[in-house]
């Protein structure tokens, strides 16, 4: 079945918004599970080689790549394949990463290491890894054709150099890169510095961006998109799958944020203005670091921001609001004050599943698809989701959440729960009145809307999916 967005909307109900939407219910469920890691004992600092020790990176949602001492080698094995990827809980895809994930596990290793990386192909076609931004001697460049013949399928090739230098850094390949990136080939590559941090990381979390064009009822992601993506992602996942970043109050905290999609993004976080403090051109000086609320990560760049953990549950998100929402239609008629409702029950006696959407805006989305009347396509996620304590985060994509306790064990990463409020510090209604107090004006003012009286639906006899 190869449903577009464009037929897909025209079955629904002729010219109403109504975005992509299936079993949130589900989706809401299994990200509550997902959230729930597992217990795991605290990553205690590793010795660096130059004695001070490093806190080893938290990949979001993936993993760190063993790596075997070979004499004073440290060896690691990537192998290219296809891979089975759950971008949330209703929506998957055929992938290539490395593995077995997108994406591909992270790299890491301290400043002044020999490292040699195996890179196993077991694709259909062709590839190569380059090592981005990492200084070593041009024939391990990974190029395809111009530093090295192409990794065949069925080859391995091996990569050996020595770590010149530390960072937040990225690999990817260096052949067929429309394709091959398109379809989930990336992963991070992080070097600690040999002296150790000048003051103390607590957490450091990495992750890379990306986006995805995956179409309704398709499992393979569509490399030709340049601009209409379905899916922004945090390492491969989408809110409400994303797992939330978690600190003890007062800890150091660093994210790295490597960008290999086609876009970029003003990473925004909630909460505390973090410090700017170095890339892939490794740690800045203090004197170049510099406060921010978001930080744009270019495509291509990496960026580390630090900042000191404040009690709390932030949200971290992109601020292109389409890349906070996930399957989405595009290029349609906006329904925000058409009067649609009085015309829903005369349409339904023609199309008996159409709903009226979008009238008083579109947050009513997310009620209809996590009530799971509202089905979309085969493999195809609600634009928005997520419930937090005070009802529907109404959120997709590149969005996820900093969760920070005062009584967290060090190391612990588990997901803490949401947040209790201090009394006094919670936003709360002291009136239902929309003409409430005495508020300055310019213009007159125009009839508050009321909320839309939706025309009763008997959920029970509403079945999209049929
Ligand atoms: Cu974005």
């Amino acid at each position: 079945m190869n449903i577009t967005r464009r037929h897909w909307f025209r079955w629904l109900g002729a010219g109403s918004l109504l975005p992509l939407a299936m079993l949130a219910d589900r989706a809401a469920a299994q990200a509550q599970a997902s959230h729930a890691m597992p217990a795991e004992p605290p990553p205690g600092p590793k010795p660096a080689a130059g004695g001070r020790g490093y806190t080893p990176v938290r990949t979001l949602n993936g993993w760190t790549l063993p790596y075997r001492r070979v004499g004073g080698v440290k060896e690691f094995h990537l192998v290219a394949e296809e891979v089975e990827h759950e971008f949330a809980p209703g929506s998957r895809a055929k992938c290539w990463g490395y593995n077995g994930t997108t994406p591909g596990p992270t790299i890491e290793a301290v400043e002044g290491d020999r490292v040699r990386i195996l890179v196993t192909n077991r694709l259909p076609e062709h590839t190569t890894i380059h090592w981005h931004g990492i200084l070593l001697p041009s024939g391990m460049d990974g190029v395809g054709g111009l530093s090295q013949p192409h990794i065949g399928p069925g080859e391995t090739y091996a990569y050996e150099f020595t770590l010149r230098q530390h960072g937040t850094h990225m690999y990817h390949p260096h052949a067929d890169e429309m394709v091959q990136l398109a379809v989930g080939m990336m992963g991070m590559f992080v070097i600690h510095p040999r002296g150790g941090e000048p003051s103390r990381i607590d957490r450091d979390y990495c992750f890379l961006l990306h986006n995805w064009a995956l179409h309704p009822g398709t499992y393979r992601p569509d490399p030709a998109i340049m601009q209409e993506f379905d899916l922004w992602t945090f390492n491969s996942k989408v809110f409400p799958a994303i797992e939330p970043l978690v600190a003890r109050a007062g800890e150091r905290v660093r994210i790295r944020i490597g960008n290999l999609s086609m876009w970029n993004h003003p990473i925004h976080l909630h909460g505390v203005q973090f410090q700017v403090t170095g890339s892939d051109g490794g740690r800045w000086p203090r004197s170049q670091w510099r406060p921010e609320v978001t930080e744009i990560v270019g495509v291509g760049q990496t960026r580390d921001l630090e900042f000191v953990a404040v009690p709390g549950d932030w949200a971290l998100h992109c601020h292109m609001s389409h890349h906070t929402m996930n399957a989405m239609g595009h290029q349609l008629p906006s329904p925000l004050g058409v009067k649609q409702r009085d015309l829903e029950a005369s349409i339904r006696k023609m199309l008996p599943d159409y709903m009226a959407m979008g009238e008083g805006g579109m947050a009513e989305h997310q009620e209809h698809t996590d009530s799971g009347h509202m089905q979309g396509p085969e493999n195809t996620l609600p634009m928005m989701g997520g419930r937090g304590p005070f009802g529907n985060l109404e959120m997709g994509g590149m969005f996820t959440v900093v969760k920070v306790r005062d009584d967290l064990a060090p190391g612990d990463y588990r997901d803490p729960g949401w947040y209790a409020n201090p009394r006094g510090q919670l936003a709360g209604r002291i009136s239902e009145d929309a003409d409430f107090g005495s508020p300055a004006r310019r213009g007159p003012a125009l009839q508050a809307s009321p909320r839309p009286e939706s025309t009763p639906v008997d959920h029970s006899k509403m079945n999209h999916g049929t």
